[in-house]
């Protein structure tokens, strides 16, 4: 089951079921307390919770309603360096600290940062950004953790953890310029129930980049080439931090465009991953 958020053209929000393409928005108001897509995704059986909103008929087109970021008031973490491609990557981009990388891939405890708060998410078609003082800049696509207060995963979206390689690269300590600014992270296009994914180490992640009309670059991995499991991602972010709201957790690329390769304006990215769908966002 998808479960999506909206807006109507009046500027009304609400949460509706995803069915190829077709949207049904739920009937909120049938049931007392629920009034968010968190609310839902937090409930002890949200299908069946679900069914009870559902107000049947004929649903929508998607392309009739826009679709906003699955998220509420959790907060967005990321992981990091947890597929070989990435370690790589950062160990070229920063020749002064590449040890580090080496050794957060292979350390029990994993690298996690607070990426973003849910204000400063890009809906799915709207405009991430490149810095204005970087000169290299990537998408990074990413399966997305949906987690509930009590630390279990509850569903699964895309997400963008786009990047600036060079500020990154220049020093490990600005880690969070490089990669928290307006328009750095975008997430959706919904959220997949947690057992509505197909067997995760089978899905493959793909990133196609298009300038101009062009595809400029176009990559894939599968989740089987992460070398933690997302529930061990969890139990470390969990440690000694409470998430009353809830959070979601990227966790981490595995595909990194060569090294001549930066985002520009114009640019069109396109995050497809097995089982969840396509998140699509312009570089504004
Ligand atoms: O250590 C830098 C960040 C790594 C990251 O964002 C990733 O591997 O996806
Ligand atoms: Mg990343």
């Amino acid at each position: 089951m998808k479960l999506a958020k909206f807006r109507t053209s009046l500027g009304r929000v609400g949460v509706a079921v995803v069915e190829d393409s077709t949207i049904f928005p739920l009937d909120l108001g049938r049931v007392p307390g629920v009034e968010t897509l968190a609310d839902i995704l937090h409930s002890p059986d949200p299908r069946a919770l679900v069914a009870k909103l559902h107000p049947g008929g004929t649903g929508l087109p998607v392309a009739d309603l826009d679709l906003l970021a699955p998220v509420d008031r959790q907060e967005i973490w990321a992981a990091g360096v947890t597929y070989k491609r990435s370690k790589a990557a950062r160990e070229e981009e920063s020749a002064g600290a590449a040890q580090f990388y080496d050794k957060v891939y292979s350390a029990a405890r994993p690298e996690l940062f607070l990426k973003a708060t849910p204000e400063r998410v890009t809906h799915p078609g709207g405009p991430i950004r490149v810095r204005a003082d970087s000169k290299w800049n990537v998408p990074e696509p990413e399966l997305t953790l949906v987690v509930s207060p009590a630390l279990k995963i509850v569903g699964y979206t895309g997400g963008n953890d786009v990047s600036s390689r060079d500020i990154e690269g220049e020093n490990p300590l600005y880690l969070p310029q490089a990669k928290v600014y307006t328009g750095s992270c975008a997430l959706g296009p919904w959220v997949v129930l947690a057992d509505a994914i197909p067997e995760l180490t089978a899905c493959e992640i793909r990133l196609v980049i298009r300038r101009g009309g062009r595809v400029a670059f176009d990559g894939t991995t599968t989740i089987a080439q992460m070398n933690r499991t997302p529930e061990s991602l969890v139990e470390w972010l969990g440690k000694e931090n409470a998430f009353p709201h809830g959070v979601l957790l990227m966790t981490g690329t595995g595909i990194v465009p060569p090294d001549a390769f930066s985002l520009s304006t114009g640019d069109a990215v396109d995050i497809t991953i097995t089982g969840i769908g396509t998140l699509m966002n312009p570089v504004g």
